[in-house]
This record gives C-alpha cells, structure tokens and sequence, in this order.
C-alpha cells in the first residue's frame, strides 16, 4: 500500500479530461432556461384547471433568471483543477442537482430541488462589512462582471461520507478580499446566508436551528488560491439547490464549510461562530479539514461513496489538496483542539 503513488490531481493525462460536451451543452441550457415556460404553457394547453403555478419543475430547472447568463459557459479552465485519476468522473449534474445538503429547505437530500421555488435568487446583494477599508452593498452583477469567470472541477466531500465532482464556474475569493481591502487588524472572514422563511420551508419549520446559517475562514484560508466565489455549475448559472446566486466551495474541508445563497461578507479580529460548531459542538469544529483519521464521534472517515456510483473510496487527507494547503496548519489536518475528539 505505501508504494503506491498517488499523482495530484492536476497531473493528468489526456484522456483524463472530462470533454466539455458531455457535461455542457449551450442549447441545452436555453433549452433549460426556457423550460418552466414551454412546461407552464403545455400545462395550460393540457386540461382545465392546471395552471402555472401547478406545474412541477424539473431537478436542473431551477436556474434563476441570471442577467449575467451571458458569461456562461467560461472560456477559462484552469487545467489543474481536473479531477485525474483519483478522482474519477464528473458526476451527472442530475445527481449534483437532486442530492443536496440546504437545511433552508429541508433535511431530505432529494426533497430540495423540490421546494426551491418560491426562492427569489436574483436579484442579489452582497453587503460587505467590518473591518474593511471598502465596505458597503455590492450588487454581485458588479462582482460577476468584475473578476474573470473561471471553471474549477473540484471534488466536494460532504462530513456525511459522500463525495461529488463538481465543474464549478467562479473566481478566487481572494479576488473579493483584495478588492474590498481588508485592514491589518481583519484575522478572520465571515459569511452569513440568506434568510427569509417565507421562501424556504426548512427555515421556518426547523426553529431550533441557530439561523441564518453561517460559517467562517482565517484570512490566510480565505486568501488560498483553492478558495472560490460560485456563481454557476456545468457551464450555467447556479441551480437554487446548489446556493444561486452565489456560494462558496472550499474543496479541502468537509462540505459545510461552504456556505450557499450568501448575502453577508465580514471581516473580524476574533474568531467567529459557526452553523455547526454552535449547533453540535462535539461534532463539529472551526477548521473542519478533510481528515480520514479522525473519526467523527459516530462514524468513521476513512472512506467515501461516490453519489450515484455504489463505488466507495478512500478519502484522502485535505480531501486530496494538501499540496496547496497543508502549509496553513504545519502540516496537520486537523489542528489540535479543533475538535474535542481528535487527538
Ligand atoms: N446555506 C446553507 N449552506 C450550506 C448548507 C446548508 O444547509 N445551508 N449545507 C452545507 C453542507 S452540509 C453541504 S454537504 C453542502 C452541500 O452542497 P451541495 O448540495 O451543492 O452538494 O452545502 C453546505 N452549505
Ligand atoms: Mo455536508
């Protein structure tokens, strides 16, 4: 076992490459774009008393109306950020779009997609505040136009033990950071999601939760060039049930760590709280590094099933990216303290 060599995953061969036509389409997506009016208007035309409001989307027709639907697909594709050989294939979008973690709209992974509708993604803002020499309200039309659109294929491991390959579009979240020019004193960046129960089920239902879900980074974390700003998926904007308009993805650290549909960005000197360290202390620390040799208190994070695949595999220490990483923590995924269990 310890002689076998694991490339990075950057380092591919050829035929590695997943071909942008299987995942990507243009017609396709105006098709999908499109769709819950062709649906609406065929319901209309189908029997009395089924009107539009009745008609049920599909799990890949919840792309908000996107005025920067333009930029899509991107030109740019970072060749590092393939998935290789340890990482497999591009998982279907179907399965990307029907398997999610969004408590806003319930616990039922593939009850999501289905209750995103009455989300209103677009328009949106993103308040900039703390301790930042520019802060204020960005219209995130402003920050997509302003930083070259880029497409990252990152593995994204949930701490439930499932993993996904996702072909992600977005910019480095340092863009962001520099843009808006932390001050000396700013050690950590905060991130709060959006709120509003009258549009997602989960969040006016699951009162106990300490809404609106939140999570945080160090600015060094922050900064990493891994770190990236989502704005669209399989060279199309967001799905609602993905986080449109605008979420994070941070492919070292276990899925929560990655806030979706986020409204608030702000920079502290002291650590902030997180979702699931308030929530579960015992479960769930700050750093949250993919780490297969610390148990989570009641299962084991040595392995991971790819979704829709049956296949289980081993997970990997900073889920495979410890190359850009592992310098942040000295070399330790899991930092001592993060979690009361680890040792
Ligand atoms: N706002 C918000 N963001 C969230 C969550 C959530 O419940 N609410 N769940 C997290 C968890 S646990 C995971 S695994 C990922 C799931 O992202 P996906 O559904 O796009 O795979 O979103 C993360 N971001
Ligand atoms: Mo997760």
């Amino acid at each position: 076992m310890a002689n076998i060599h694991i490339p990075p995953g950057w380092r591919l061969r050829e035929r590695d490459v997943t071909p942008e036509s299987i995942y990507l389409d243009r017609r396709q997506f105006v098709a999908r774009m499109g769709g819950g009016a062709v649906l609406a208007a065929a319901s209309i035309a189908c029997g009395p008393g089924r009107g539009a409001a009745e008609v049920q989307r599909g799990p890949l027709d919840n792309i908000p109306d996107t005025p920067t639907a333009d930029l899509y697909p991107v030109a740019m594709s970072d060749p590092r950020f393939t998935p290789g050989e340890r990482h497999g294939e591009v998982s279907p979008e179907e399965i990307v779009a029907t398997y999610n973690n969004f408590y806003e709209f319930g616990t039922d992974k593939d009850g999501v997609w289905r209750n995103v509708a009455p989300f209103e993604a677009r328009p949106w803002e993103i308040e900039v505040s703390g301790l930042v020499d520019n802060p204020g309200v960005y219209d995130l039309v402003e920050l997509e136009r302003a930083f070259p659109l880029e497409e990252r294929i990152y593995r994204h491991r949930c701490v439930e033990r499932w993993s996904v390959v996702v072909p992600w579009i977005g910019f480095p979240l340092a863009r962001l950071v520099e843009r808006v020019q932390p001050r000396s004193d700013a050690r950590y960046v905060a991130f709060v999601t959006f709120d509003r129960p009258e549009q997602a089920i989960g969040r006016k239902s699951m009162t106990w939760w300490p809404w609106p879900y939140h999570e945080a980074l160090r600015m060094d974390e922050a900064m990493n060039e891994l770190a990236f700003v989502v704005t669209g998926m399989y060279g199309h904007p967001l799905q609602k049930q993905n986080g449109a308009p605008v979420r994070i993805h941070l492919p070292w650290k276990y899925g929560y760590k990655s806030p979706k549909s986020i409204v608030r960005i702000d920079f502290t000197a002291e650590q902030p709280p997180t979702f699931w360290n308030t929530s579960t202390p015992a479960e769930y620390g700050f750093y949250s590094n993919v780490d297969p040799g610390v148990p989570h208190p009641r299962w084991s994070q040595a392995q991971e099933e790819i979704v829709g695949t049956g296949t289980r595999i081993p997970t990997l220490p900073f889920n495979g990216y410890g190359e850009w990483v592992s310098d942040l923590y000295g070399g330790r995924v899991t930092p001592v303290g993060d979690v009361p269990h680890a040792r």
